[in-house]
């Protein structure tokens, strides 16, 4: 492979980071499972407009390729690489302050998972993740309570009930690039599937960007339920499911954004005013650490002044600090919000 040739306007944190002299360093390096760094930087190298443009196939690649991925690490989450992760699991330990609720539509918390001593998506045979689907359905299929409901692999969903659970904004889509560059989308859409209670307030997507995604979601603000529900079945998925997991980068994740707490704390707000008034807008979002998505998620646009607004950061911060980054700064957008209407 030779040093690849980035467009002048790359602003991929790929880009910015692999030097011609990092690449010589890391071009022939590969992991116990194969993996490689022309496959680590493929999706980078394919989707131009990548915010950060590389993945890893297993646990080891943030050691054998740690020369790359520290930087975007450091860069992403202000976690330096003497830094140690914490987690952090006590509702009563959040603090709404004088959180306006009104605003919010609906509230979601998710966690990435990937099993412990197995590769990650992206370097993964179809004979594991079809294990990985087996097992983990199983467990879950077990849950009673308020976690009881059933497992769909895509393979037996129709076309019709797969559409819509998408646009409910309860399962992932299909044929994303960035995952297609990556091998993250390999023998789709065997393995893949999603399991949800019977209120879909708990769900669990299997093989997508990660192994598990474990999902608590609800209408409303009511941040405290939705990140109990989520700590509970965490625990009880735990408890017969072994992760993978380090001291210095928490959850191991196929993306390096989603590292330590892999936890994306998101709520559905109307800001109407503050959506024609961007730059206040993304000043506060930088002040606070949140990431702006649009009404679809990822890549996708806000619609009628409903924005995805969640915590920015992973690693470095612990479960709580990731959903109180998301708290401290919805109240913040909400003030500004009141201002305008004013
Ligand atoms: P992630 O990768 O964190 O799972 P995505 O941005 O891919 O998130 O979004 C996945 C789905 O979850 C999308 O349909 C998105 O609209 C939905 N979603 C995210 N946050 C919320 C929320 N607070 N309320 C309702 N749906 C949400
Ligand atoms: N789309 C890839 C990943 C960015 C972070 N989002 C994830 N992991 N879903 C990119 O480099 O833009």
């Amino acid at each position: 492979m030779t040093y690849p040739t980035f467009p002048e306007n790359c602003t991929s944190m790929l880009c910015k980071h692999l030097t011609p002299e990092l690449f010589e360093q890391l071009k022939d390096k590969k992991t116990a499972n194969g993996f490689t760094l022309e496959k680590a930087i493929k999706s980078g190298i394919e989707n131009v407009d990548s915010e950060i443009g590389v993945y890893a196939g297993d646990e080891e690649s943030y050691e054998v390729f740690a020369e790359l991925f520290d930087k975007v690490i450091e860069e992403y989450h202000q976690f330096s690489s003497t830094d140690v992760h914490e987690s952090n699991l006590k509702a009563e330990d959040l603090n709404l302050r004088n959180l306006d609720t009104s605003y919010i539509l609906s509230t979601r918390i998710r966690i990435g998972r990937n099993i412990k001593d197995m590769p990650l998506g992206a370097s993964i045979s179809k004979e594991q993740r079809d294990e990985i689907e087996k097992d983990v359905s199983s467990v879950l299929n077990g849950f009673e309570g308020e976690l009881a409901g059933a497992y769909h692999p895509l393979l037996e969903m129709s076309q019709e009930v797969q559409l819509q659970l998408i646009e409910d904004h309860f399962l992932f889509k299909d044929g994303d690039r960035f995952l297609e560059s990556s091998g993250l989308a390999r023998h789709w859409p065997h393995g893949r599937g999603i399991y949800h209670n019977h209120d879909k307030t708990f769900l669990v997507w299997l093989n997508e960007e990660d192994q598990l995604r474990i999902i608590s979601m609800q209408q409303g603000g009511d941040v405290v339920e939705v990140f109990s529900r989520l700590v509970t079945a965490m625990k009880e998925i735990e408890a017969k499911v072994p992760f993978a997991y380090s001291e210095r980068l928490g959850y191991i994740s196929s993306c390096p954004t989603n590292l330590g707490t892999a936890m994306r704390a998101s709520v559905h707000i109307k800001l109407p005013n503050l959506a024609n008034d961007m730059e206040q807008f993304k000043a506060i979002a930088d002040k606070y650490y949140l990431q702006i998505r649009g009404t679809d998620g990822e890549h996708s646009q806000s619609k009628g002044g409903v924005f995805d607004i969640s915590n920015y950061r992973r690693l470095g911060i612990t479960e709580v600090e990731a959903v109180q980054d998301m708290i401290d700064g919805v109240i913040a957008l909400v003030d500004a919000e009141k201002s305008l209407e004013a």
